[in-house]
């Protein structure tokens, strides 16, 4: 159910993205935006411990409420943003063409202690400004349009600054005005970072008058509005003098600014700020932490890597375990052999893997037993016969052979594993609770047939994850070793003499039939005697030994070769299962950041393109 919704949701988004903005799509893009979200704010809950998530889970929080807003009619509002001085006050009343609307100072500054919002008087009564700003309104005739001057943001009042901050957070549109002298104000092209991917902007260069080369400061200025991530053009960019509104850019920035029908596009406009807050969310600088959290992780799985390989390996190493180890791998590269023979040689392949099997299959059963015992040689021989029947040896029991000293270096670092995730924020009872779908088939059942009692005396299997890695690896290597041995040239070998005494063999009992025939010579021989037949049979069997003992002697040296460069396959080892989950949720999420900032972006580009102002690129 939540798929197909998913499905056509996603569908409407990729409809959005790629023809002009349907209004009537809006609403589903946005549920499965919100789906999006939510998916991550669940799944950003497991990570809460680990430092900066809270921030992500935050942002994210703040786009689902706004997603979740009722839709109101209100004015579209716009607010000056800038610092003290630069000439917002007047800018607003030229734009209004008020010349008193709201007051201005020449001398001093932080001046502007309220917001001043122009708008007309129809409209008025659905503006929905917090009480407690003490807004001043301003009747003008703006439309739909609600135009705000605010108190500066760099002033040494604080409070001027959360005026304007909560005023920031209300409106749809932001426009940045600096002077050619402010232009480089730290603290305001922070304030622009911080909001520049939720909000929609305009930027206005005011006190143009006072420049003489404007063409440089455009381009000053045009660099640090690039360098925040915007891509100012004539659209967006304006250099004004309050002064001369008659000059510059200023008619331009009147057209835009009150060319627009917001009404029309009031809805378009409030989807854009939706986007916004969760581009905001999805951008890289409000998530460092997950990816910094992926690296440690993918830095914790190279470390532990590491350790587990080189515990197997020492424990590989010891004399007796070498040489089970090297035995199993031989045994599986004969049976690997034998698959990939042909002809001839076969027989003695397939001979020669079922005969050793008794004898490794003993071997086998009785690692890890010490002295004799009625049960274990019991054991040893079900074992055995169990090997030549089946073909199946019983690999597993070479983990016995690895030793308590392995067994206790494995729980160590499972130990170790399991703090430094802790260390890293990510518990392991959060993961299991976390993760919903992670049901494993409890217990495997055993064989059948055979009365449960008995089997449990003679089976004696005692499988887990160590052995079943051991024995994929012995396979691996068998059948590497197989691949190099068995050429085209060891086919020939195997074939060509067989081949050549078997057709010996035909060509003399088929000439002996025939002149056995009394019909065809008046005095017939006698058939082949049984010795023969023995004698045939022996040198054919011999004719067999050459491609066999160069298979043999190319095997053993091809094992030797693949167990001296065996580099244990440890990449899926049971043990970093806990980090493998962590690191399978960890993906996920990022990938859903990455994919759903994707989304956003293209959407917000779409619907960009007839709205007033500019976006992050
Ligand atoms: N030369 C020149 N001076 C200007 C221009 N616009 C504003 N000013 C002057 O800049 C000073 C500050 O103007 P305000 O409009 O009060 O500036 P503000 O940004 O509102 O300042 P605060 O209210 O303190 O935040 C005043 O002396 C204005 O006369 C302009 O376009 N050119
Ligand atoms: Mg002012």
């Amino acid at each position: 159910m939540y798929d197909q919704t998913k499905r056509t949701h996603k569908f409407a988004v990729t409809q959005m993205m790629q023809k002009q903005v349907e209004l009537s799509e809006m609403p589903e893009t946005l549920r499965y935006l919100s789906q999006s979200a939510e998916r991550m704010l669940r799944l950003a809950g497991l990570f809460t411990a680990v430092d900066g998530v809270s921030d992500f889970a935050w942002a994210l929080e703040e786009a689902l409420a706004r997603a979740q807003l009722p839709e109101s009619q209100r004015p579209m509002m716009a607010i000056l943003l800038g610092g003290t001085g630069v000439g917002k006050s007047t800018l607003f009343n030229a734009l209004i063409q008020q010349p008193d609307a709201s007051p201005v100072s020449d001398s001093q500054r932080c001046f502007t202690s309220r917001p001043y919002v122009a708008v007309s008087s129809q409209w008025e009564p659905l503006l929905s400004l917090p009480a407690d700003l003490g807004p001043e309104i301003v009747h003008a005739e703006l439309g739909s349009l609600a135009l705000c001057d605010t108190p500066d943001i760099n002033g040494i009042l604080r409070e001027h600054y959360f005026v304007t901050e909560e005023l920031v957070k209300q409106c749809d549109m932001v426009i940045l005005v600096t002077s050619p002298e402010r232009r480089a104000d730290f603290d305001v092209i922070e304030e622009v970072r911080r909001w520049a991917s939720r909000k929609r902007w305009l930027f206005i260069l005011n006190r143009i008058d006072e420049v003489k080369d404007i063409e440089a400061v455009r381009e000053d200025f045009d660099r640090r509005l690039r360098e925040l991530g915007f891509q100012p053009d004539d659209r967006c960019r304006f250099l004004v003098s309050a002064y001369r509104p008659d000059d510059f850019d200023f008619p331009a920035l009147r057209r835009t600014l009150f060319g627009f029908d917001y009404h029309r596009v009031a809805r378009a406009i409030r989807f854009d700020g939706m986007l916004g807050y969760l581009q905001h969310a999805c951008e890289l600088r409000q998530s460092a932490s997950l990816d910094t959290l992926r690296q440690k992780l993918a830095d914790l799985r190279k470390e532990f890597l590491e350790r587990i390989r080189g515990t197997y390996q020492r424990a590989l190493a010891e004399p007796g375990v070498k040489k089970t180890f090297q035995r199993l791998v031989l045994e599986n590269a004969w049976q690997a052999a034998r698959e990939r023979s042909q002809g001839f040689l076969v027989i003695p392949v397939w001979l020669r893997v079922r005969a050793a099997y008794l004898p490794m299959a003993y071997h086998l059963a009785m690692i890890g037993t010490r002295g004799l015992s009625a049960i274990r040689t019991l054991r040893a021989a079900f074992s055995m016969l169990r090997a030549a029947l089946t073909g199946e040896l019983p690999l597993w029991k070479i983990v016995h052979a690895l030793g308590p000293t392995f067994q206790r270096e494995v729980k160590l670092i499972e130990n170790d594993l399991t703090r430094a995730l802790e260390d890293l924020g990510l518990p392991l009872e959060d993961l299991t609770t976390g993760t919903a779908d992670t049901d494993h088939p409890t217990v495997l059942p055993k064989a059948e047939r055979a009365p449960p009692w008995l089997f449990e005396i003679l089976s004696d299997e005692d499988r887990n994850e160590l052995a079943e890695l051991l024995v994929r690896d012995i396979r691996r290597l068998g059948d590497l070793a197989a691949d190099k041995s068995m050429t085209f040239l060891t086919q020939w070998v195997g074939n060509l003499l067989p081949l050549g005494v078997m057709v010996d063999i035909l060509l003399r009992v088929g000439a002996a039939w025939v002149q056995s025939a009394w019909y065809l010579s008046p005095d017939p021989i006698a058939l082949p005697a049984a010795s023969f037949y023995l004698l045939a049979g022996a040198i054919f069997a011999i004719s067999l030994i050459p491609g066999y003992a160069g298979l043999s002697l190319k095997l053993g040296k091809s094992v030797k070769r693949v167990i001296h460069d065996f580099n244990p396959a440890v990449e899926d080892s049971a043990i970093l299962q806990p980090l493998a989950q962590w690191e399978t949720t960890l993906d996920e999420l990022v990938r859903l950041r990455n994919h759903t900032a994707r989304q956003v972006q293209g959407l917000r580009r779409a619907i960009g393109k007839d709205l007033p102002g500019t976006g992050l690129v």
